[in-house]
């Protein structure tokens, strides 16, 4: 394909990029001298960067591009949208179709009693809405003093000042002076890395009764909610215990603590069900959505909010001081209708549920054989390969944590895959509509690329 007859030559495009773009968690320095990959065009499952080079990509982009690249129907909802009304605002008692039908899918689309839905321009967004609606709602219910959020160690939530607060991400604190105020972090579900002796269901109980510890230690009477991911994404796809989120659902409710179930990442069939509160048996009261919503072709994000919080703070009367400049953007709602549409009409989920992830999860534990695999884990197309020199203790290598993890997404790149590393584990998130030839493929080069990785670490006396 002829796509781009006038595209300049790598080393000039990387000057270019490095002259000017300061990119999102990046050693610029680092960057600079090595020069960025450029990639050109994509589609179905696969991108190309400016030398030509084919990737599976085997992350979804950034864990959002649900439906594969190039699906014409979305580009074209969003260019008519323009055509007709590309941009208008929801503030001022106004509103427009595209935002209208979205949020009437969306509430289709959710768990029952989740009925209203807050639009923003991005997952991070979603998520400082959410700390200023609890604290809205429990204001607005009599209880101003109920506003401390708890969180876990590991999370990720967003960028911005409360996203980035709301995410557990130490690196990420000592930047900017966080977490801000009333949010707290308790210990994460991860039992491969922190499970010690403990059997994988006493473990999540074990963690998910941190947080009626943390409950009584502010007071109930002072705590609006908890925030989670049904799985841990950025954290390195950590998949909690089955004990530990129906523990959770018990203490919040018995506390009557909120619970806020980030489905960023896993909403919209990554795990195999519509969003991840259903995979898990979460009864959210709040869910903020973003990515999948519309595989990424236009930025769009929200939260899907219960009946019984927004009723509460609507009936309660008074403004809702909060809304963005595209909170409910035209063009990226008419993308979202789109992709939903797709999402549906193919049955895409069910064909996750049905076929391709326990496809992909039988040859995905084989994986977890190789001699450098502590553990492998999956759930829907959501997966994490633990590298150790230890598999018996599921031991860390001695080396700075991320060594041989970085070693491994070099290798994969080499290989024609992008899969991430967190820590030193391999993980990957395809887009839902790989097939079962491209999941073959996927294991294939991920395999080979243990293969690669073991025999670095042996070389540097690592394994
Ligand atoms: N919640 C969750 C669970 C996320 O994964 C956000 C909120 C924030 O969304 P926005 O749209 O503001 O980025 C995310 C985003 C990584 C990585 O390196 C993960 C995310 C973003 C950037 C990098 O894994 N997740």
């Amino acid at each position: 394909m002829t796509l781009m007859p006038n595209l300049q030559p790598t080393e000039v495009l990387q000057q270019r990029d490095a002259a000017h773009h300061l990119h999102p968690f990046t050693d610029t320095q680092e960057l600079n001298a090595k020069g960025s990959r450029i990639i050109v065009r994509a589609d179905g499952c696969y991108l190309w960067d400016s030398d030509g080079n084919k990737f599976l990509d085997g992350m979804a982009g950034l864990w959002c591009v649900n439906v594969g690249y190039g699906r014409k129907e979305i580009a074209e909802a969003a260019y008519k949208q323009m055509q007709q009304l590309p941009y208008y605002n929801t503030f001022f008692q106004t509103s427009h179709p595209p935002a209208i039908d979205l949020a009437e899918r969306l509430a289709e689309l959710a768990p029952d009693g989740m009925n209203h839905v807050f639009y923003a321009g991005s997952g991070s967004d979603a998520n400082d809405t959410v700390v200023r609606m609890v604290r809205h709602y429990w204001a607005a219910m009599g209880k101003p003093d109920k506003k401390v959020i708890i969180s876990r160690k590991n999370a990720y939530h967003g960028s911005t000042m409360a996203g980035a607060s709301l995410g557990g991400m130490q690196a990420m604190h000592e930047q900017g002076g966080l977490p801000i105020p009333d949010i707290t972090h308790i210990d994460q579900p991860y039992w491969y890395g922190e499970g010690g002796d403990m059997g994988p269901a006493e473990f999540g109980l074990q963690r998910a009764r941190a947080l009626e510890a943390e409950i009584e230690r502010l007071g109930a009477d002072r705590v609006a909610a908890f925030i989670g991911e049904p799985v841990q994404g950025a954290g390195g796809v950590v998949i909690p215990p089955e004990t530990y989120w129906p523990e959770i659902q018990r203490i919040c409710r018995k506390h009557d603590i909120l619970i806020v179930a980030d489905e960023v990442i896993c909403g919209f069939g990554r795990t195999g069900k519509w969003f991840g509160s259903e995979t898990f048996g979460i009864e959210p009261d709040l869910m903020p959505i973003a990515k999948g919503l519309s595989s990424g072709y236009l930025p769009i994000g929200g939260v899907i909010v219960s009946d019984r919080v927004a009723e509460g703070f609507i009936a309660s009367g008074g403004e809702f001081n909060h809304g963005y400049t595209y909170s409910g953007h035209p063009a990226a709602c008419a993308a979202a209708l789109a992709n939903l549409s797709i999402l549906q009409e193919e049955g895409i989920v069910d064909q996750v549920a049905n076929e391709t992830a326990p496809y992909l999860a039988e040859a995905w534990k084989q994986l977890g054989d190789h001699p450098l695999v502590g553990e492998a884990r999956i759930s829907g197309l959501f997966g994490a390969l633990e590298l150790t020199p230890d598999k018996a203790n599921r031991a860390a290598f001695d080396a700075p944590v991320g060594t041989v993890g970085l070693i491994g997404r070099e290798n994969a790149f080499g290989n024609g895959l992008v899969m991430r590393h967190v820590r030193d584990s391999m993980i990957i998130s395809p887009p839902l509509v790989i097939t079962k030839a491209e999941i073959d493929e996927l294991i294939d080069k991920a395999a080979l690329t243990l293969d690669q990785t073991y025999k670095a670490a042996q070389e540097k006396g690592l394994a």
